[in-house]
């Protein structure tokens, strides 16, 4: 449904504070959020992009337990790390708030009472788990146990990792607490529930009647929701964090992050706009957008929109809420936890000034409708092979050829020929695609579409040869070089809103005045007789080193990975003594050790075992080099049947035990004996 509207309040996901960012939530969430923010406030519109830190929630508790620290303190660190990163980044928000702030405390709490009052909640009594050491309830993540399902010990409270199983903590065999290691035991406790389910058939109507433009993939996870029915959710917790619930009685029970994260949006309007903020959420007139990743879709498509409901007064529902999917990184899951990711702070840190390369290449890669990967060769590619060879490349030759033939001032044009003409129409209509796909929320193809403006240019550089034609034709060249020049301006306009660095240099560098987006396309946007700078180079090239530097850190990582997540394997099922002892395992003497040739892991042993010379093949060759082993003394076992192996017969199998990354490290005995000593 077309309405007409006249403003548009934009919110974007708030990040938990017990992080940095990353380029997955970058290339999700904010990144697609601020080109919108910037296009529409580049059209005349009026517009507030609301941001800030969430700061409430279970995580958040346990990460300052584990560091000896205070919530508090944590959110402190990287509410600042994330805010400052934000904006370094040229992400423009008009506010970047917090859920701690006393405003959003007031406002959460009253937003609560409110619904308590005009009973909209039920009070519902449940078992709990609860750690009797720490004297505190456990939210289900925080209980661990071994799975019924496949016995994996280790498995947490709400999903086994082991076999897939979704669980209840009570569920699980021998429940202890990830605090503490103490026993669970189960407690009663009470708490307040938003009945989603009185809202259903409202829902319904509104997402799937009134809203059929939305993404398929937000559509379609709120049909699976609505279709499988929906139930009472609790918005309280037993924390002593967040929100306390404003209700007699209720001590030690705060707001569920959830239920006061997205009143954030609200409180943080509030901020900045104290006597307006209103008209920002009940007026029909605006356009509430909220850009959000993929797992934040059902509290915004229908815990948020019923809490709205449940308010009343006025409060408007989002228009649309376009998530996107996820970012994986080098063909893996980013991963807080395994610090698997790209952190915007160290990124800002190793490619300092390059904000628009991280824009540019998160915007082409934008996981809009499936997950997508991000790879630093791509990165690079892009780099080298996009922003350099076409964008700045076009923009440094119109210039520079504009320097040498008329002193970088604007020549006057002559007549425009078909080829001019052909070429602004060109321009034009990519203006109007790029236009076209913010508009709808596909911001990868509005990029492509401004990536050709710049590829236009070049052509039409490449058509018109004004190097040539300058020996024989100057007024021509001047018609030539106006019209590229145009172009450049078009390119400083139609950027902005993906690459805002880059588009306030090269205004500058054109003395260009304003950058309305309806102005571009226009035959005369930079005016003849304007002076010109000295152009400077709009992107460099990236070279390999600082891409290698960055693969090895991600190497580093997923060697420290695999390290921490080693186990000791499970004991062996028993064997009877009389089995054990059947097998003959003894020490010798490594007289000879060679690699095997065209088999790169294998290496040949012989070995004198006492009785004769024997031949033993052995898969270790990545880990020692032949003449080390010469002269040691090994175990092997004895008594195996002969094997083949690339052709050689093996007689018996070298003990080595394996390490947590997989290296293996030869067994012998720890002071010398005769070769063919049995080991008992
Ligand atoms: N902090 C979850 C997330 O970062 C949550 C978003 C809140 S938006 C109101 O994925
Ligand atoms: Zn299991």
């Amino acid at each position: 449904m077309q309405k007409n509207f006249k403003r548009t309040l934009i919110t974007t996901a708030l990040p938990y504070a017990n992080g940095p960012v990353h380029i997955g939530h970058l290339a999700g969430v904010y990144i697609p959020a601020d080109i919108y923010a910037r296009y529409l406030r580049s059209r005349g519109d009026e517009v507030v992009m609301i941001g800030g830190s969430d700061e409430h929630g279970v995580p958040i508790t346990i990460k300052a337990r584990k560091e000896g620290v205070t919530p508090q303190d944590i959110v402190d660190c990287y509410h600042a790390i994330i805010r400052d990163s934000m904006k370094e980044l040229g992400i423009s928000f008009d506010v970047y708030s917090r859920t701690t702030s006393e405003l959003h405390r007031q406002t959460a709490s009253e937003f609560f009472r409110r619904l308590y009052d005009n009973d909209q909640f039920e009070k519902q009594t449940s078992m709990q788990p609860y750690d009797e050491q720490a004297g505190q309830f456990l939210a289900d993540r925080y209980v661990t146990g071994t799975c019924p399902h496949c016995g994996h010990d280790g498995a947490y409270g709400d999903q086994c990792e082991a076999c897939g199983t979704s669980l209840n903590a009570t569920d699980l065999i021998n429940p202890r607490s990830s605090l503490t290691d103490a026993p669970v035991t189960m407690r009663e406790t009470s708490h307040w529930y938003l009945p989603l389910n009185r809202w259903e058939d409202a829902l319904r109507h509104w997402i799937l009647d009134e809203h059929t433009e939305w993404k398929t993939n937000v559509a379609g996870q709120c049909k699976s929701w609505l279709d499988a029915g929906l139930q009472p959710r609790a918005v309280s917790r037993d924390l002593d964090w967040g929100v306390p619930v404003p209700v007699e009685g209720a001590d030690g029970k705060v707001l569920y992050v959830w239920f006061d994260a997205p009143i954030g949006y609200i409180s943080n309007t509030k901020e900045i706009l104290p006597d307006s903020w209103e008209k920002w959420w009940k007026d029909p007139e605006t356009r509430i957008i909220n850009f959000i990743g993929k797992d934040n879709i059902v509290f915004h498509c229908i815990v948020f929109p019923a809490m709205l409901m449940a308010y009343g007064d006025g409060f408007q529902l989002p228009d649309n809420v376009p998530a996107n999917e996820f970012l994986n990184l080098e063909g893996d899951k980013i991963s807080t936890s395994r610090n698997w990711a790209v952190w915007l702070h160290e990124y800002l840190r190793d490619f300092p000034g390059k904000q628009d390369v991280l824009r540019y290449v998160l915007t082409a890669t934008a996981p809009e409708t499936k997950d997508n990967d991000f790879t630093w060769a791509d990165f690079q590619a892009r780099n080298n092979n996009e922003l350099v060879a076409i964008l700045g490349n076009f923009v440094n030759r119109a210039m520079m050829l504009t320097h040498k033939y008329f002193n970088g001032i604007v020549p006057e044009p002559g007549e425009f020929t078909e080829v001019d003409r052909q070429m602004f129409a060109d321009v034009r209509s990519a203006i109007k695609s790029v236009s076209e796909s913010i508009d709808t929320f596909h911001f990868r193809e509005a990029l492509r579409c401004a990536m050709d403006i710049a590829r236009t240019g070049n052509k039409y550089l490449q058509e018109t040869e004004p190097w040539k034609v300058a020996k024989t034709d100057m007024p021509r060249v001047a018609t030539v070089l106006y019209c590229a020049l145009q172009v450049c301006a078009d390119i400083a306009v139609v950027f902005e809103p993906f690459l805002p660095f880059m588009a306030e240099d090269l205004s500058k560098m054109l003395h260009l005045e304003s950058r309305d987006w309806e102005a571009a396309g226009s035959e005369n946007l930079l005016p003849a007789g304007t002076t010109l700078e000295q152009p400077h180079l709009l992107f460099e090239k990236i070279d390999d080193a600082a891409i290698d530097a960055q693969l090895q850190r991600l190497q580093r990582i997923k060697e420290e990975n695999k390290v921490n997540s080693f186990k000791a394997q499970p004991q062996a099922p028993d064997v009877d003594f009389d089995t054990f002892a059947r097998s003959d395992l003894r020490v010798g003497t490594v007289l000879e050790c060679e690699k095997v040739p065209k088999a790169d892991r294998l290496l040949r042993f012989l070995i004198d075992d006492g009785l004769q010379k024997r031949t033993i093949v052995s898969g270790i060759a990545k880990y020692y080099k032949p003449e080390e082993l010469i002269g040691k003394q090994v175990c092997f076992i004895a008594n195996l049947p002969p094997r083949k192996l690339k052709g050689i017969i093996s007689q018996g199998m070298i003990l080595s035990a394996e390490n947590a990354d997989g290296s293996l490290v030869v067994i012998g005995p720890s002071a010398p004996v005769v070769p063919g000593a049995q080991v008992k």
